[in-house]
């Protein structure tokens, strides 16, 4: 693994659970983590259980007992990671989005399909896909329980920057995270709505915003904050971003991504409404599923809440009873559960470089449209 901050803690604890829990058809091995600050790495590979530690992340790439490259890095370092690990005959997990510009993500694409052609595999880690809930939607969809889809609704509602004092950091920084608000988590959304239903993003209208411009440089890192101190310097991302979107087969999609709504803290809403129904959820109560079937009597007719955790509902077996929460962490040790079987089976592993590529041309063509305030085709 490259990385050991937020996303390698999560990334972490998957590889070291998702054997413990389910029957996978080869164990993972953490082998070794790589982080420049090798104090700061070593602590957090004693605590998950890494067996080495090293500051430079070409080191992997020369070493026996590495197959599989897991980037965890800020965007700006995406590309060159897993362009060379995938060269080099590694498989590769990246985590989202994919790249910070569409011609990086092109490249890794290339790099990816060369791979292919050996047997070595790559996928985009757009984790909330395996949470179940969201996984449960897209079978709904796909069994044509709420009919031809007309509208989407789709927001991702955090608050951590509403504060003007919490301080800068990479993701607020356009050379490293590409862009703000939209790349972050506008990334996640497009991708869940295009997964749940099928259909996927043809041209969109936009608008973003920036509404806090010079923040303290920080003094403590956070996961998402820390403290600040007197210096400052400049936001130079969106801190929210809003678009209209069609979708193929006559979809109208409504997105909103923004680090400002508050009291909202990690609110994934997804709604989708169909012919026959609707669904809906919350990443804030992530293990419920709204369902309405319009074809249920008008008398009793409404939203029924469906509790995710019973063992037929995808991903659940391998866990608790019915009725035991799962949580954020889950989905991340899903993802290993299916890239490892993927691998072992030699499936190509879903997301793909390519589908990590599609989402980035929408967040292109997002920003396209919120500077030239015109519909921008995908
Ligand atoms: C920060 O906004 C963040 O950690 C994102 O980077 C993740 O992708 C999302 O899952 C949670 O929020």
């Amino acid at each position: 693994m490259v990385g050991y901050a937020f996303m390698g803690a999560a990334h972490s604890q998957a590889w070291r659970n998702a054997g413990a829990f389910f029957d996978l058809p080869v164990q993972p091995r953490m082998n070794v983590l790589s982080g420049r600050n090798t104090a700061a790495a070593g602590e957090v590979a004693q605590r998950f259980g890494w067996g080495d530690v090293v500051s430079d992340w070409k080191e992997l790439l020369t070493r026996d007992d590495v197959q599989l490259v897991d980037v965890c890095t800020p965007g700006d370092t995406h590309a060159e990671i897993s362009i060379a690990a995938l060269e080099s005959g590694r498989h590769v997990l990246c985590e989202k989005p994919l790249a910070n510009s569409v011609a990086e993500a092109e490249a890794m694409v290339a790099a990816a399909e060369q791979a292919a052609a050996k047997g070595i595999r790559s996928m985009v880690g757009f984790t909330y896909r395996r949470v179940p809930a969201i996984a449960l939607a897209r079978q709904l969809v796909q069994q044509g329980r709420i009919g031809t889809i007309r509208h989407v609704r789709a927001q991702y509602l955090q608050d951590w920057l509403a504060d003007p004092a919490t301080p800068l950091s990479w993701r607020l920084q356009r050379e490293r995270a590409g862009s703000g608000a939209l790349g972050d988590i506008g990334a996640h959304i497009v991708d869940l709505v295009q997964y749940v239903t099928g259909r996927r993003i043809a041209s969109v209208t936009a608008a973003t915003q920036t509404f806090v411009h010079e923040r303290p440089l920080p003094v403590e890192e956070g996961k998402l904050g820390g403290r600040g101190g007197e210096q400052t310097g400049q936001v130079t991302v969106d801190d929210t971003a809003a678009f209209l979107a069609r979708l193929d087969g006559g979809v109208l999609g409504v997105f909103e991504a923004t680090r400002f709504a508050t009291g909202r803290k990690n609110a994934i809403r997804l709604e989708v409404n169909g012919s026959d129904g609707s669904i809906a959820f919350d990443f804030e109560s992530m293990n419920e599923l709204s369902y309405y079937d319009a074809l249920d009597g008008s008398q009793t007719a409404g939203f029924r809440r469906i509790l995710v955790t019973e063992p037929e509902h995808p991903y659940v077996g391998g866990w608790w009873p019915a009725g035991h929460l799962l949580g954020y962490e889950h989905a991340f040790t899903h993802q290993v559960v299916d890239l490892v079987g993927d691998l072992a089976a030699g499936r190509d592993p879903a997301p793909s470089f390519a589908d990590g590529l599609q989402v980035q041309r929408v967040l292109a063509a997002v920003e396209g449209s919120a500077e030239s305030g015109t519909w921008q085709h995908v």
